[in-house]
């Protein structure tokens, strides 16, 4: 008889299994779809009776401290001497120094899984499963829980919804598949509040967040006949706010809704001496190259880099970078 191919989950269903403490691994910079998909693996292992820990390098931001659970996060040096753990489990990771200081973790670990969906990744750990056509790691994390027979409650739904919604922009990127609308249904039906959802991730902000947009919609420069836009915060910005470097994240998208625009850059000071960039672009054109250039990367539609210039040098040359990217395709 031929054996059935092995199911991409089993590995790490197997690893889970044998596994009594399991610690879940964010991403630095955490966003919705790490914290949300560990959050409800988190209240899944604890329905199997495992001893859970969640860690993250850095702070859960600000806008996602509303789910369940996540006064539990610590930071990696937060660990106790003599912790150890059976199974250190990475969520939503796409390469290893993507855990930052989590990384200090494996070496207190007996064994090492990961779920993700990034195509990057090459599957540093023993267990990998990696489905690229995921568009969000929280759909891979629900077929876990499903498929280790967990209540699917409503806390745990919320954790999903939060983590589906943030890759996806709430269901309307081109990387949204039938089967992310599927799930998205069943954890409506298992309680997700979607409307508190959309609420907390895109429309409520905190007034230090609306001063900084403020400024930064202050500083937006059309070039190349309005096909490139360009934003810059100072330092001194961010201070006159009270704002934080997370509430600058909303902010690289407003360049890019402009009609005409096809690529826009945003440029920060990093408080460092160096200027951060971030690039987006609309579909067909791609900022990932004009990234490379400037010693970053990403993806073909956002990408970003660090440069150590003057504010308004950077910009500059980026939008140099830009018009050549441009010119190329005329
Ligand atoms: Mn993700």
């Amino acid at each position: 008889m031929k054996m059935k191919e092995p199911r991409p989950l089993d590995g790490v269903i197997w690893a889970i299994r044998r596994a009594r403490r399991i610690a879940l691994i964010c991403h630095v910079s955490p966003d919705g779809d790490t914290i949300g998909s560990a959050l409800a693996l988190r209240l899944g292992l604890l329905q199997l009776n495992r001893e859970v820990s969640l860690f993250c390098q850095d702070r859960v931001p600000q806008y996602l401290r509303f789910l369940p659970g996540v006064e539990e996060f610590r930071q990696p040096e937060e660990v106790a001497e003599d912790e150890r753990f059976d199974l250190a489990l990475c969520v939503d990771v796409s390469d290893a120094t993507r855990m930052g200081a989590c990384s200090s973790l494996m070496a207190r670990t007996e064994h090492t899984a990961q779920i993700d969906h990034h195509d990057t990744n090459e599957g540093f750990c023993e267990e990998n499963c990696i489905d690229p056509k995921a568009p969000a790691c929280a759909l891979v994390a629900y077929e876990l829980l499903q498929r280790l027979y967990c209540q699917i409650t409503e806390e745990i739904a919320i954790c999903l919804a939060v983590g589906l919604s943030t890759d996806t922009a709430h269901l309307v990127y081109n990387s949204t598949t039938p089967e992310a609308f599927r799930v998205m249904g069943e954890l409506v039906e298992a309680g997700a509040p979607i409307a508190k959802v959309y609420r907390r991730l895109y429309r409520e902000r905190p007034p230090r967040q609306v001063a900084l947009l403020a400024r930064a919609l202050n500083t937006l420069t059309y070039h190349h006949g309005g096909q490139i836009t360009s934003i810059a915060l100072t330092q001194q910005d961010f201070d006159a706010c009270g704002a934080l470097s997370e509430d600058a994240e909303i902010i690289a998208n407003y360049g890019m809704d402009i009609q005409g625009a096809r690529m826009c850059v945003f440029a920060r000071e990093n408080g460092k001496g160096g200027v951060k960039l971030s690039l987006r672009s609309v579909h067909p054109w791609q900022v990932s190259g004009v990234a490379t250039r400037f010693g970053g990367g990403g993806h073909a539609q956002a990408a970003g880099a660090t440069v150590t210039l003057p504010l308004e040098e950077a910009v500059q040359q980026v939008v140099e970078a830009m018009k050549e990217e441009l010119e190329k395709d005329e």
